[in-house]
């Protein structure tokens, strides 16, 4: 599958406000009210990544979750990133979340 332009991008994201594009990815970094529903937060996403063969890059501190989408095989954002970021999108519209100001990962 080809990476989406990013004219393309751009566009789809008008309807996922929450979602930036950062380089190759799309990204998003959430904060939960404690760790266990962050894991609930991951456990949703994991089982959808199985389920479409399409995973996230993220990253969890206690109750934090920096997800980054892309498609490594065609280094950059694909239909199949988007799929994932609707399903995410539909799991937060029902959970206790807030959106973070953009943080870089392993920031110390
Ligand atoms: N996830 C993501 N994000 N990009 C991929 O290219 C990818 C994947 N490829 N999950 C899949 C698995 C591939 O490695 C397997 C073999 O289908």
């Amino acid at each position: 599958m080809k990476a989406l332009s990013q004219e393309h991008i751009l566009e789809r994201l008008e309807t996922h406000p929450s979602w930036r594009l950062e380089g190759i990815w799309l990204a998003r970094d959430l904060q939960f009210e404690d760790f266990e529903s962050a894991w609930q937060f991951m456990g949703y996403v994991a089982a959808c990544a199985e389920e479409q063969d399409h995973h996230p890059n993220w990253y969890n501190v206690y109750s934090t979750v920096q997800i980054r989408l892309s498609s490594h095989d065609a280094a950059g954002v694909t239909h199949r990133d988007f799929d994932l970021v609707n399903r995410i999108d539909q799991y937060l519209s029902d959970a206790k979340h807030t959106d973070l100001t953009p943080t870089p990962i392993f920031q110390n």
